[in-house]
């Protein structure tokens, strides 16, 4: 039978976002509060709000003082130079480098800017799971001060499962850089048992003021699903008609 190539087309389009659309679901991209909500930038997600993925509750906060406790709220970005940014980065602050734009989507999640934030601490209510990734953005240097995370995972018994350090930044920040300016570094545990109940990421570089963490894309249950932002498929689908 004859298919004209719209068909065609509309069906290959409908097949690709179904079989997105379980990964996408996973994948808290910070694009919205846990509402739903669009995000708002400088606006702060409140350390009891959990955003629901499968049966889990999965809440973000600082523990700024150190006693195991999330203690200060996390902070959506918005993409671009407001005033208070999350990175400073080639293109301009909170930019994305080239080619990493819809990775990045319209915000992610930052901490207070300044002195070391100590311990984001990311908390599973409602069950554990085996595997998780994410991405911190902008990993670089203000020589010969450097930056590092320090990523872990701990089972619900606060036993240590697993951990992964960075890169480290070793070049400055700015046009120069060829590592991390602008760009996503992804940590991904997988086949953790009994179960993941905690993430915290911690900051070891050397640096000790200009700290920030940008944080993006969390896979609350696998790893490494990049999502395809609403913008890009919009334009895919204009792009047919
Ligand atoms: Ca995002
Ligand atoms: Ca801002
Ligand atoms: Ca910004
Ligand atoms: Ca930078």
């Amino acid at each position: 039978m004859f298919r004209p190539p719209f068909t065609t087309m509309a069906l290959a389009i409908a097949l690709a976002t179904a079989a997105l659309a379980p990964a996408r679901a996973q994948v808290i991209t910070f694009e919205n509060d846990p509402a739903g909500a669009p995000a708002v930038d400088n606006a702060s997600l409140g350390l009891a709000s959990a955003y629901a993925v499968g049966g889990l509750g999965i809440t973000f906060g600082f523990d700024s003082d150190g006693n195991g406790t999330p203690d200060t709220p996390a902070v959506f970005e918005a993409i671009g130079n407001d005033g208070v940014d999350g990175f400073a980065a080639c293109v301009d602050r909170d930019t994305a480098s080239p080619g990493f734009e819809t990775q990045l989507g319209n915000f992610f999640l930052r901490g207070t800017p300044g002195a070391d934030f100590r311990l984001l601490v990311i908390h599973y209510a409602g069950g554990t799971v085996s595997a998780a990734s994410g991405e911190i953005w902008d990993i670089d240097a203000s020589l010969p001060l450097n930056e590092q995370y320090r990523v872990a995972a701990y089972d619900a018994l606060g036993n240590l499962l697993d951990t992964i350090d960075s890169p480290v930044g070793t070049q400055d920040s700015g046009c120069l850089n060829t590592e991390l300016d602008g760009r996503p570094w992804t940590f991904a545990f997988s086949g953790l048992t009994p179960g993941i109940a905690r993430i915290t990421i911690d900051f070891i570089g050397t640096k000790t003021q200009g700290i920030g963490l940008a944080f993006n894309n969390f896979n609350a249950t696998g790893e490494g699903a990049v999502p395809v932002s609403a913008t890009s498929w919009g334009r895919l689908k204009a792009s047919y008609r």
